[in-house]
């Protein structure tokens, strides 16, 4: 091979094989090549910025933190938007709005009939009771609808990627009855912070950005013939609510808080004094196919369907 120009080297690049290929890969591949390509010479990147880089990927990808960067670099809100959009195409905007699953969902949490305590032992927190009903669009309850619901510690932190925790602590999943109802006993958890000294908070800090979100309570919602709703509701009063380091905030998710709530009915719960509740319905659309309705992560449903 002889010398090349750049546009000669770019070339090779996008077109060399010795097989067909994934039509769809080459054609992205190729794109995001051309464009970084494009980058290089436009902004003048140095070989020490680009090694910096390409070891800040390394590093990146050994922490785990890929789906940290895509929440922070506003990716997950972006696929919703485009979700959202489609659905506004197709007539079919309706019931509670979607919101992102974030990198830290884990499947297999046990699963409670009607009701679950996500806590255990002392409060570590307001006690917080959760209830309401899984409806579809027509107002028809769900029932056997599997209620996923994950939240960080009082730390702030997750359970799997805290080693300090017992696995699926603070995760667990509710089947309603058969009105559609669930209802589970927590702790009003804190905000979320990136960690500290990580690959992720490398780039924030040289983008001049926080890591914070504000208090959340993740939810995936899943029955037979129902499309999978990915969800979360933010928990009002958090000064970082409209500066959530996600962009996840929306509009009919931030929940009411009902504080001083009496504890009558809610013995089950090992509720004995009055309590923090919040009442909430999950709306949700009827699946057009199985694809919409298989109640996986995002991680796992791609893996179904892409391999
Ligand atoms: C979280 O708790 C979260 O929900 C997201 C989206 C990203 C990082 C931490
Ligand atoms: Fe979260």
């Amino acid at each position: 091979m002889a010398e090349l120009s750049k546009a000669q080297l770019l070339d090779l690049v996008n077109t060399t094989h010795v097989a067909e290929g994934n039509p769809r890969v080459k054609a992205l591949t190729q794109r995001i090549v051309t464009d970084l390509f494009k980058t290089i010479d436009e902004l003048d990147v140095s070989p020490d910025e680009f090694w910096a880089a390409a070891d800040w990927l390394t590093r990146l990808g050994a922490s785990g933190q890929t789906g940290l960067i895509t929440a922070g670099l506003g990716f997950d809100r972006l696929l919703d938007i485009r979700m959202d959009e489609a659905d506004e195409r197709a007539a079919r905007a309706a019931g509670t709005p979607r919101a992102i699953e974030g990198p830290l969902y884990i499947p297999g949490a046990p699963v409670g009939k009607g009701e679950v305590r996500l806590d255990e032992g002392e409060p570590k927190g307001e006690v917080l009771v959760m209830e309401g009903r899984v409806i579809d669009t027509d107002g028809q309850p769900v029932a056997g609808a599997k209620v996923d619901v994950w939240h960080c510690n009082e730390k702030g932190r997750y359970s799997h990627f805290d080693p300090d925790q017992a696995p699926y602590s603070l995760r667990r999943a509710i089947e309603t009855d058969a009105q559609g109802r669930y209802r589970f006993r927590s702790f009003l958890p804190p905000g979320y912070a990136i960690p500290p000294g990580s690959p992720t908070s490398e780039l924030f800090q040289a983008l001049g950005r926080h890591g914070n979100r504000p208090a959340h309570i993740h939810f995936l919602v899943a029955a037979p013939g129902i499309r999978t709703l990915t969800t979360q509701v933010n928990i009002p009063g958090d000064s970082f609510i409209d500066d959530d380091f996600a962009f996840a905030t929306r509009d009919g998710l931030i929940v009411k808080l009902e504080p001083q709530t009496p504890p009558a009915g809610y013995a089950s719960l090992g509720v004995t004094a009055p309590f923090t509740r919040v009442r909430f319905d999950f709306v949700v659309q009827k699946a057009q196919d199985d694809a919409e309705a298989t109640g996986l992560s995002r991680a796992a449903k791609a893996k179904a369907s892409i391999g």
